[in-house]
């Protein structure tokens, strides 16, 4: 594997039917950081996404592919990446998702914040921040599931389901991914009460969330009902402090 002598963070970002937004997207990152490692985990996406990737790997070293058999979930794809992260010594890593909804120009403000936390959230929540494009149905379900969040397991975290967090390696170490057993969107409030359980330091940066224009949402009534189990697993695991 080609890389930096000293990579500071590995770009993840998990793929089911992004062939559309990958390219825009890549080339987001890419005025952030030129040389940022890129990990794409792609579900053997029916549009070809993994066969987009591999082509930009022939121009680009710093890109790379997990191609998994089939669909199986948001948590789990990155659960795959996290391991991958560890197994690879980055110190850090990035999430966000593949259909343009996390603007890579944010990536800085996160890693401003490195010194002082172990994981810092994109948040939509905070002064700031926002949701552009989306319907007042997706707004309101989102601000309920977060407000529920707060309710139930007392954080003060505002933003607890924005996948678009930077995560300090050494703190998920601390925890044992593999006992970690959502492998929805519910994964995102699963490793969130054992990082703060694990006593990891969180804050949240402002992000300004964009609706999708291209491809298809993912997102079920069973993968809601599946996020709302987490949270209920994640209030018992808050609360056994
Ligand atoms: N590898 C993998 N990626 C997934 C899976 N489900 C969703 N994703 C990706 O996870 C990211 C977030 O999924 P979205 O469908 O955008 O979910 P959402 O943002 O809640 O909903 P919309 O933006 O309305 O579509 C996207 O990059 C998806 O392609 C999955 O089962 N496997
Ligand atoms: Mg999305």
């Amino acid at each position: 594997m080609t890389r930096r002598a000293n990579p500071n963070y590995l770009v993840l970002i998990c793929t089911y039917n992004e062939r559309e937004n990958l390219p825009k997207l890549f080339q987001a990152i890419r005025q952030v950081d030129a040389q940022a490692d890129i990990l794409v985990v792609d579900d053997n996406s029916p549009d070809q996404t993994a066969q987009w990737v591999r082509q930009e790997q022939n121009n680009d070293p710093h890109v790379h592919l997990i191609q998994r058999t089939g669909k199986l979930g948001l948590g789990s794809a990155i659960k795959t990446g996290m391991q991958y992260a560890i197994d690879h010594g980055y110190p850090w890593l990035i999430n966000l998702d593949g259909d343009l909804s996390h603007n890579p120009a944010v990536i800085p403000e996160l890693l401003a914040k490195q010194d002082s936390y172990d994981l810092v959230i994109g948040s939509r929540y905070v002064p700031g921040g926002g949701l552009e494009g989306c319907s007042w149905r997706r707004i309101a379900v989102s601000r309920f599931a977060n407000q529920l969040a707060r309710w139930m397991v007392g954080w003060k975290i505002q933003d607890c389901s924005s996948a678009y967090r930077l995560y300090r390696i050494a703190t998920l170490q601390r925890i044992q991914l593999q006992t970690l057993e959502e492998t929805g969107y519910g994964f995102l409030e699963e490793i969130l009460a054992h990082l703060i359980k694990t006593g990891a330091r969180v804050t949240e940066v402002p992000i300004v969330y964009q609706e999708r224009r291209l491809g298809q949402s993912k997102i079920s009534l069973r993968e809601a009902r599946s996020a709302f189990n987490a949270l209920v697993k994640a209030s018992k695991i808050y609360r056994s402090r």
